[in-house]
């Protein structure tokens, strides 16, 4: 139930905004080169409903529409990626730069992230090569876009990328390396830290990473479940983090890492101004139970030193996930107490939730929880400067293909309708309440 008590009120400056991803929404993929994405969503099996992002929601053609659904909504930023492979084409950088020009006339502020999991087919985050590649990425952005941007992100989620994508073969480009797709995480640590140098150089800007972090509970108060959560713990929400805010890799890891790491550790502790938290919710985590096991739509080998589990006593979004909104005040209470002055200040960069249907009111549910939850960090002493919702549109969820719901929007993947959703409503009157 969303409660009646008034919604706090959030300090003056606080930006209100909504993200998106651009493989995920852009289609007109014969308007740029392949990436892994297509690759992978070619392959039969990969992709629950079979479909592939080829149309999406056909963004790049509708730009227009979507940019005045985010005037209507009133959010202050927009969250989007730039596609790595559509920068590469030829005329590519065109799309982005009206983008901008379109939002900044509309009265949002873009906020780009540099790279969401769509890398060009030809490369592979194996090859350290890759980072060097990347920075060149975003010196070709920042010379186009730079002049009318003051917000980056460098990368999204790159634990997710590595896990998902490198360990466990769910996501493009499908390799299941486990504890050998570390140097995958290495990689894109060090190309995020020449992504900061590459921006500093082009200017006078305020860059952030997105990284994906939620609170781990252990299974049982069992050793064994306790040290597997631990574990989970490290690679969840201390590999992506320590190296960028304190400039070395979490005990036990350093070891697994390729070579000496020690000269790239100065560069992925490049200061960075903020520090972006995608949240959506904890995990239970406990020891190996044995065999193949299937969560969330993850099938996870048994090798792995620890099991996810179920979270019982919390209603479940259509993902299966739970909901349990006082988590984001633990994680951001906890991200506080471990990293004191070395975090700057935070930015929740997604939080959203999976469900059908127009008449949203679970979603409503879920977001006005989390804005409270939030807002309780911010009591507590947490420094927290926006918040942007996961998504604008329903849109391509990735080995989901169409069939999960994140937007505020619904999109007819037919006809390309896009029709407000009850959330879109109780966001818009959100943020109005807020600056009345
Ligand atoms: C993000 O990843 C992505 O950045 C975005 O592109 C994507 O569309 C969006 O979220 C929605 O999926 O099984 O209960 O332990 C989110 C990564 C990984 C967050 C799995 C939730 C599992 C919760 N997610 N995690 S649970």
């Amino acid at each position: 139930m969303v409660t009646t008590n008034p919604m706090p009120r959030f300090p003056a400056g606080f930006l209100w905004g909504v993200s998106t991803s651009a493989h995920q929404i852009e289609g007109a993929a014969d308007e740029r080169g392949p990436s892994v994405w297509d690759v992978f969503t070619a392959q039969p099996g990969r992709v629950r409903d079979g479909s592939t992002a080829a149309v999406a929601c056909d963004h790049v053609h509708r730009h227009r529409e979507d940019v005045a659904l985010l005037a209507d909504l009133g959010v202050d930023a927009y969250r989007f990626s730039v596609s790595w492979p559509r920068v590469r084409a030829e005329g590519g950088l065109d799309f982005y730069d009206r983008l901008v020009d379109d939002l900044l006339a509309a009265g949002v502020r873009p906020v780009p992230t540099l790279f969401h999991w769509d890398l060009p087919a030809d490369l592979d985050w194996l090859e350290r090569d890759t980072a060097e590649r990347f920075a060149e990425h975003v010196e070709r952005v920042v010379a186009r876009l730079g002049d009318r941007l003051t917000k980056w992100i460098t990368l999204n989620e790159p634990a997710e990328h590595t896990l998902l994508g490198h360990a466990l073969g769910v996501h493009a480009p499908g390799r299941t390396l486990l504890f050998d797709a570390l140097p995958v995480a290495h990689h894109q640590l060090l190309a995020h830290g020449l992504a900061v140098r590459a921006l500093r150089a082009a200017g006078t800007f305020d860059i952030g990473i997105a990284n994906s972090h939620g609170p781990t509970w252990p299974a049982s108060d069992d050793e064994a479940d306790v040290a597997a959560a631990g574990f989970y713990d490290t690679l969840l929400n201390r590999l992506f983090a320590d190296p960028v805010l304190l400039g070395r890799y979490p005990e036990g890891i350093d070891e697994l890492m390729p070579g000496d790491v020690e000269a790239d550790l100065k560069i992925i502790a490049e200061p960075i101004d903020w520090y972006g938290i995608n949240y959506y919710a904890p995990t239970r985590v406990g020891a190996p139970q044995g065999g193949e096991i299937e969560f969330g739509g993850v099938r996870m080998p048994a090798e792995l030193p620890f099991s996810v589990r179920e979270i019982e006593g919390h209603p479940v979004t259509d993902f299966g996930w739970p909901v349990v909104p006082e988590a984001l005040t633990e994680l951001l209470e906890a991200f506080h107490g471990r990293y004191g002055d070395r975090l700057p200040p935070v930015v929740i960069t997604e939080n959203g939730c999976a469900y059908e249907g127009l008449d949203d009111t679970d979603r409503i549910t879920y977001l006005d929880g989390h804005v409270r939850a939030l807002h309780r960090a911010m009591e507590a002493g947490v420094d927290v400067r926006g918040y942007f919702v996961w998504s604008l549109l329903d849109n391509f969820e990735w080995a989901e293909g169409y069939g999960r719901r994140f937007g505020l929007v619904h999109v007819d993947f037919d006809t390309q309708r896009r029709t407000p959703k009850a959330s879109y409503g109780w966001y818009r009157a959100l943020l109005r309440e807020q600056r009345g």
